[in-house]
């Protein structure tokens, strides 16, 4: 419980150069918290509302002052008062004052910031790790480090290329600690430079810091991590996997899924085909957004079809929203959910939606967002509810390696947590 004596927002820039907020809470007793907001590129359409000023003279209507003057008035009146505040009842109170479904009167920027500077500043108040804060406010002492899922080829909304599929990742299943995991991340990651370099194809990097090369095919950008994976002395299937994310929601439309790089159309039940024939062909141990938000049915099929084998994420479908994994938990559509901090605008209910998950024995994956920043959050949040796993993209660019660092370091000084590889896949 503490009372907050003053909150203030700032104006600045994420990783792809637009504005977003940085919140910073003082407590009445002396402590501080700061937060940044990260920014999605492949929204779900049943997202909280990220509110921007639409106002074209500057950052091309993308800035955030509406929000920033929100959390200076409406906010600041609510919480800085003779009242102290514990997380819950703080988030309440932003949910109160917003009063809206998605967060469309105060934006979910807004009341994301307040939130997850409030649990820094609690942290510091009580002189623990965040991580530790985090698994007090969940009641729950199963911290552990997460298994990393490390976006090393980047296509669809995220770079410049003909690949469909989003993010094509590795998942060093086969390690020991978080550290080791990281590194072998590494090394696949720089194998895979040499040889995409050595064939001709640029290594310039997409928004998540992994490689953009404009490979013809799926199959094509897969069959480069296998290879760069045994290169760099790891064994395909048992040290490493792979895992999609395909963010199908971005090329579904009127009832089909349309990929652009094999020019080819395919109906709901011809693209499950496409996928459990890829899962056949390479070791893929997990799947998300396989299918779009709307196609509820196609996903119970693809459920039923590969969900015994598979880890199947859902990201757009179920948008970090209680509502929308209760339907899928009924309707058996998917077996673990991705959980991204400003899809639903609050720490609370961030951890609400991941008890929920866990209860009904979904995976969790906690997620960065393509427009991230150099804010740490998510590790300690991975840590402290004990989610499991992680994926914050590649293996370069600061906005991602920071959370990795910041994982390295907490397993570091926690020897006692645990690390269970690919036993928290499947
Ligand atoms: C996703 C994310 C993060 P974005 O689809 O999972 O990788 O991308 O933030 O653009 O939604
Ligand atoms: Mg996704």
């Amino acid at each position: 419980m503490s009372r907050i004596d003053g909150i203030r927002a700032l104006e600045v820039l994420d990783s792809r150069g637009s504005p977003t907020l940085e919140v910073e809470v003082s407590l009445a007793n002396g402590s501080t918290g700061r937060a940044m907001v990260p920014s999605g590129a492949s929204v779900g359409s049943n997202e909280a509302l990220e509110l921007r000023d639409g106002n074209s003279d500057r950052f091309f209507g993308k800035g955030v002052l509406d929000a920033i003057c929100h959390v200076h008035n409406e906010i600041q009146s609510a919480l800085v008062c003779e009242s102290s505040f514990n997380q819950s009842e703080l988030d309440s109170t932003l949910q109160e004052i917003d009063g809206t479904q998605n967060k469309t009167k105060l934006g979910a920027n807004a009341t994301l910031g307040v939130s997850l500077a409030f649990a820094r500043a609690e942290a510091q108040s009580t002189k623990v790790p965040l991580y530790e804060h985090i698994a007090s406010l969940n009641r729950t002492d199963d911290m552990r480090l997460p298994v990393p899922m490390m976006n090393v080829l980047n296509g669809g909304a995220h770079a410049n290329n003909r690949i469909d599929l989003q993010e094509f990742m590795i998942v060093p299943t086969g390690m020991n600690d978080f550290s080791s995991a990281i590194r072998c991340g590494a090394e696949v990651f720089h194998c895979l430079k040499n040889a995409l370099s050595a064939d001709g194809h640029s290594t310039a990097v997409g928004d998540e810091g992994g490689f953009a090369p404009d490979l013809d095919s799926d199959e094509s950008a897969l069959a480069y991590l296998a290879d760069a994976i045994e290169r760099a002395g790891y064994k395909l299937g048992s040290d490493v996997h792979l895992a999609l994310d395909c963010a199908a929601t971005e090329f579904h439309s009127d009832g089909d899924y349309f990929l652009q790089g094999q020019s080819k159309s395919y109906t709901s039940r011809q693209y499950c085909d496409y996928l459990a024939e890829l899962v056949v062909q390479f070791p893929i141990v997990s799947i998300e957004d396989g299918l779009a938000e709307e196609d509820w049915n196609a996903w119970r099929q693809l459920t039923a079809r590969l969900g015994s084998r598979v880890q199947l994420v859902g990201d757009d479908i179920f948008v970090t929203n209680p509502k929308f994994l209760q339907k899928g938990i009924e309707l058996k559509v998917a077996n673990s959910i991705l959980i991204k901090v400003n899809q639903i605008g609050t720490l609370t209910e961030t951890l609400e939606v991941i008890q929920l998950a866990k209860s009904f024995g979904y995976n969790t994956v906690i997620s960065h967002r393509s427009g991230d920043t150099e804010d740490t959050f998510i590790a300690d949040l991975a840590v402290g509810t004990g989610a499991g796993q992680i994926k914050s993209g590649s293996l370069c660019r600061s906005e991602r390696t920071s959370k990795y660092n910041r994982l390295i370091r907490i397993e570091a000084d926690a020897s006692h947590l645990d690390y269970r590889g690919l036993r928290e896949i499947i």
